[in-house]
Parts: C-alpha cells; sequence; structure tokens
C-alpha cells in the first residue's frame, strides 16, 4: 500500500510515520508514505498557498492552483486509488471505513489549512472528504496521521500477530475486554483468577461478558444486531436479566 500526503507542513509527518510499527512497517515494504510539500507548486511570488476569500470575512482560503498541481503531481500517470481531503464536513472515519480503505493500492490524503480549501481545488481532485471527528483541527495533518495510522495497522504483517487486528474493539462489534499482564498483584489489586487458570473456554466466555458489560454501559447503541454464537447468546441473556434488574455497574 502507497500513501502519499499532501501538506504544507511536510516536517510534521516524520515522528509519527517512521516511528514505532508504521516505521517497521515500511522497512518490510509492507507500506510506502510519500511527503509531498504543496508549497514549491505555488506559482506566486513567494510561493504562497492562501488568499482573501472572495465575499470577504475573516481568515484566508487555501488557494487552488498550488493544490490541485501538487495533486496531479502526486498522482502521476494512470493512478488508481483514493484521493481523500480531511474535512470536518467529511463522512466519519469508523472501522469499517479503515477496512474498505486497507483494500485499496493507493491512498492521497490531502491536508487543508485556513479557513479550508477553494472548492474548485476540491471538484476537481477530491474523491471523498473524511472527517477523525466532529471537531476543528487547525490544519488537516493530524487527521491525516490518525487516518494512515487505522488503515496501515490493517494491512496484512503490520502487526506482529495476524489475530491481533481482528479480536479487538469494532471487529468483533463490542468494546475491548480488560487486560492485564504481570505482576498478578499490584498495589492489592488482583488479575481475575480466571485469567490464570488456563480454561481458554472460560477466558473467552469471560472476555465475552465484560466486552459486554463495558458496551451496554458505554455504548448500547453498539449491541444492535450483533451477531452471536448459542454460547454468547447464553451469556448474553444471562448479562441482560442481570442488567435489567440493577443498571449501572460495568
Ligand atoms: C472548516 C475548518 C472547514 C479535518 C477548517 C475546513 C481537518 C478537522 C478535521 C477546514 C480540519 C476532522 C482547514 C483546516 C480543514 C480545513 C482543516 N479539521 N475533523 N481542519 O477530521
Amino acid at each position: 500500500m502507497k500513501i502519499k500526503i499532501l501538506t504544507i507542513f511536510p516536517e510534521m509527518f516524520a515522528p509519527v510515520l517512521n516511528a514505532s510499527i508504521l516505521g517497521r512497517a515500511q522497512d518490510k515494504g509492507l507500506i510506502a508514505f510519500e511527503v509531498i510539500d504543496i508549497r514549491p507548486f505555488s506559482q506566486r511570488k513567494h510561493k504562497n498557498t492562501d488568499d482573501d476569500p472572495f465575499g470577504g470575512g475573516a481568515g484566508m482560503v487555501m488557494m487552488a492552483q498550488p493544490v490541485v498541481d501538487a495533486m496531479r503531481h502526486a498522482m502521476g500517470e494512470g493512478f488508481s486509488g483514493r484521493r481523500i481531503y480531511l474535512s470536518p464536513r467529511g463522512q466519519t472515519l469508523t472501522q469499517r471505513k479503515a477496512e474498505e480503505l486497507a483494500r485499496e493500492k493507493e491512498l492521497i490524503l490531502l491536508c487543508g489549512h485556513y479557513e479550508g480549501l477553494d472548492q474548485r481545488a476540491i471538484d476537481l481532485c477530491v474523491d471523498e472528504e473524511l472527517s477523525v471527528g466532529d471537531y476543528v483541527l487547525t490544519g488537516g495533518e493530524l487527521a491525516a496521521m490518525v487516518v494512515a495510522d487505522a488503515v496501515a495497522r490493517l494491512i496484512p504483517g503490520v502487526l506482529g500477530c495476524e489475530e491481533s487486528a481482528q479480536t479487538e474493539s469494532f471487529s468483533s462489534g463490542l468494546l475491548e475486554y480488560p487486560q492485564y499482564t504481570r505482576p498478578r498483584v499490584f498495589e492489592g489489586l488482583e488479575v481475575p483468577a480466571v485469567l490464570l487458570e488456563g480454561n481458554h473456554a472460560l477466558i473467552e466466555d469471560w472476555r465475552f461478558e465484560q466486552s459486554l458489560r463495558i458496551t451496554l454501559a458505554r455504548r448500547p447503541e453498539l449491541v444492535q444486531g450483533l451477531e452471536m454464537s448459542k454460547r454468547q447468546r447464553r451469556i448474553y441473556d444471562r448479562v441482560l436479566r442481570e442488567w435489567t434488574q440493577q443498571k449501572g455497574d460495568v
């Protein structure tokens, strides 16, 4: 997978993309990031990329020309992939969306600044707008890093263990169960006994029950339409009976 990022702040990306798991994924050749500076594409005297908004108002607008030229450069010949503009008016990024994007050969992530992009740049060279949540950032860069990270970890081989991308929150449809590691007792708090006893069926049941409880408490809408095994259904029925008797404790 190739991920190109168009930005007027290219220096923001190296520490995130080259660290830890994303850095190792690049070393392994599983993913290639390319950060492209928009500014050199500007035809203005001082390589400006912003100008005053037509119609007046506060702030500046990112000009179409440097953005469109940088995008054409990034696409090269015969581009096949998706061009995404990070924006609070886009569709919200979800795990499902990340899974969809992880199947693309190439992504181009376009980062805006100021009051946003000239609409004609969006019309000419954006396939879709994507938001990482209902809040406004000073630039699209942090949002682009969120998208890049969420997508990269779904590419086979990027996480050490093939299973770990699958078994967690949102893939199962539920929130994550609690995790514990050594020591067995920390400041008087013990690890739940079931996790130490080595009965894998019971461990799986316990984890499902914990996921269910925390999801019912915090995100009950996620439980709607959940697919369950017979075994899980029995646990679900019992938890729901307890839940309707005395709500509140997770
Ligand atoms: C209003 C304000 C519209 C992504 C700013 C457009 C980008 C939030 C997100 C902008 C972003 C998000 C200029 C700065 C886009 C432009 C950028 N803010 N929620 N800000 O994903």
